[in-house]
């Protein structure tokens, strides 16, 4: 089963966005395996980031990403990785649909509420980066048998 990794950035923490973010995946049948509130150091955001090196928003990424705490997010599902990025829409709010967590959210490009991998590659790379495997959680999700 695929799985991807979703981070809620500083903005959407601020903003008490946490629940709405992770209702709307639990919403859409997506299965969360390792969750956390973390403030991330400069070095893990450099790293995360490394692909915008040397781009003139990238030192004002890393400020931003480093500037209160993020909800760091592994989810499970078929194709979620695609999905997610459906879900939450694209990287300029203004340019993300309504209905897509940035489209109904976001303002600006630089505070975009959510981070998603964008290929199988920045998944497992992302993960990696930031779980470690005893804090990811295989578990079977039967409803029935917790009602009563
Ligand atoms: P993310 O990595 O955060 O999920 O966002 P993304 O894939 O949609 O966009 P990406 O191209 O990877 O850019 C990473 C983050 O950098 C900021 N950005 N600013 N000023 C700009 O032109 C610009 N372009 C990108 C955004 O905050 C974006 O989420
Ligand atoms: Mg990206």
């Amino acid at each position: 089963m695929e799985r991807t990794f979703l981070m809620i950035k500083p903005d959407a923490v601020q903003r008490n966005l946490i629940g709405e973010i992770v209702g709307r995946f639990e919403r859409k049948g997506f299965k969360l395996v390792g969750a956390k509130l973390m403030i991330i150091s400069k070095n893990l955001a450099e790293k995360h980031y490394s692909e915008h090196e040397g781009k003139p928003f990238y030192n004002q990424l890393v400020r931003f990403i480093t500037s209160g705490p993020v909800f760091a997010m592994v989810w499970e599902g078929e194709q979620v990785i695609t999905a997610a990025r459906k879900m939450m829409g694209k990287t300029n709010p203004l340019e993300a649909e309504t209905g897509t967590i940035r489209g109904d959210f976001g303002v600006v490009t630089h505070r975009n509420i959510i981070h998603g991998s964008d290929s199988e590659e920045s998944a497992k790379r992302e993960i990696d980066l930031f779980f470690q495997e005893n804090e990811l959680h295989i578990y079977k999700k039967d409803v029935d048998n917790w009602l009563s």
